[in-house]
């Protein structure tokens, strides 16, 4: 059985300690990876301006064991995780995240990244439905080749609505109540723009600085889905606050920050210290620099933690699911879950042996780039149509839509 990754790390990382001690810069940058084993996991917060960055972290509420930073740019030297926001998805964001791992290592483990849709109240236009829609779009994303050799799972999620939604007052709450009295048609005109919502002249029986106010919380799609919603059956304040909440996907979020990330604290802090490491030894040579790479090469490749984690990515986004028989002989367990080194069904099936020879290239297309050959014995249980075809050529990439 293949030891687990963070005792890898740590006996790879002493074992530089030593080489390194003539050479105190790098014994301290030795050290300070050392001491990271023990500090919280750092989960950056990046994505373009205006991509919500920073009200999606006021609704990341602090987590013990968690660091939450906003960063403008990719890559973010010390964070362990990234949720990479943003509110206009394409092709490119596949591009960028590829561009932006580190060193190969970093590129053949992308178990660090989840894509958020961010403002997802305005897709679709800003009907009604637009959260639906980027639940959808995201959906489709996560089955995308390109994003899935960078990211672990596709999110939509409005911090806005979520926190409007959790924080909903009692006049709010009357004003939309007076709104939705009216009838669709009644309102629908006056929900085409915010000069016409907040209109003074505007026959509406809410007060135009109540509308003002509603509009600024909520924005026009918030309160079109807020008036829905009360229209059919969401009547009472808790209803209405419990509905916006859960359509703002943040919950869907905070599961997969959960499952995919905080679960696996260890195990990501191990990998930051690898590439970490691999970094150093690459930039100050040592006669044992040969043997280190080689060791964290065969540490990454064969990590079954990793292999187990892109699993649980691919199970969450509905990619591949269990042969029968292993679902059912781990449902006294934790179900169809993959649990962190938890040696479920899927890590029994994919650990390489003992003394099954590392295969260098084999496993890194195999556990990470794409997990090719992981997917293979899976293959007959996979729903749905093929992924779409890899990227276009390099010259058609950027800008070009999903
Ligand atoms: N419609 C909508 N607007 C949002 C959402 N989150 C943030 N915004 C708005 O987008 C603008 C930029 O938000 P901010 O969090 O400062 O973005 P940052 O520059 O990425 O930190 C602000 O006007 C926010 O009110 C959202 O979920 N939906
Ligand atoms: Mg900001």
């Amino acid at each position: 059985m293949s030891a687990a990754l963070p005792d890898i790390a740590w006996h790879l990382l002493t074992g530089a300690l030593a080489s390194y001690r003539d050479q105190p810069r790098a014994a301290a940058a030795v050290r300070r990876e050392l001491e990271r084993f023990e500090e919280p996991l750092r989960i950056a917060v990046a994505g373009p301006p205006r991509a919500g960055k920073t009200t999606l972290l006021g609704e990341l509420a602090a987590r013990r064991g968690v660091i939450f930073t906003e960063t403008p740019t990719i890559p973010v030297p010390d964070a362990d995780a990234l949720l990479y926001l943003t509110p206009h998805p394409g092709e490119s964001v596949a591009y960028e995240l590829a561009d932006a791992q580190v060193s190969t290592l970093a590129r053949a483990t992308p178990v660090d990244t989840i894509v958020v849709l961010s403002r997802a109240d305005e897709f679709g236009g800003g009907r009604v439905d637009g959260l639906g829609s980027a639940r959808m779009i995201a959906r489709r994303y996560q089955r995308h080749v390109a994003l899935q050799q960078v990211c672990q799972a596709v999110v939509a999620a409005s911090a806005r609505i979520g926190y409007a939604g959790r924080t909903l007052t009692a006049p709010e709450h009357a004003a939309l109540t007076s709104l939705a009295g009216r009838t669709r048609e009644e309102t629908e005109r006056y929900l085409l723009s915010v000069d016409r919502f907040v209109d003074p002249q505007a026959p509406v029986p809410v007060d135009p600085a109540v509308r003002a106010g509603l509009v600024e919380r909520l924005g026009l799609p918030g309160v079109r889905l807020a008036l829905t919603l009360l229209r059919t059956g969401s009547a009472t304040r808790d209803e209405l606050s419990g509905q916006l909440v859960a359509r703002s996907g943040l919950d869907d979020l905070r599961d997969a920050i959960g499952e995919l990330f905080i679960e696996w604290r260890p195990v990501l802090k191990a990998r930051s210290a690898l590439i970490a490491l691999d970094a150093l030894v690459r930039a100050q040579p040592h006669p044992d620099g040969a043997r280190l790479l080689a060791a964290l090469d065969r540490a990454l490749a064969n990590g079954h933690e990793l292999r187990e984690l892109r699993l649980l990515a691919a199970l969450r986004a509905g990619r591949t699911r269990l042969p029968i028989s292993r679902t059912a002989s781990s449902r006294s367990g934790a179900g169809s879950r993959v649990r962190p080194g938890g040696g479920g069904a899927a890590d029994r099936r994919h650990r390489p042996g003992p003394g099954r020879p590392a295969g260098r290239g084999a496993d890194r297309r195999a556990g990470m780039g794409g997990g090719r050959r992981r997917r293979r014995p899976l293959a007959g249980a996979r729903r749905g149509p093929p992924a779409p075809p890899g990227p276009p050529p390099r010259g058609r990439r950027r800008g070009a839509q999903l």
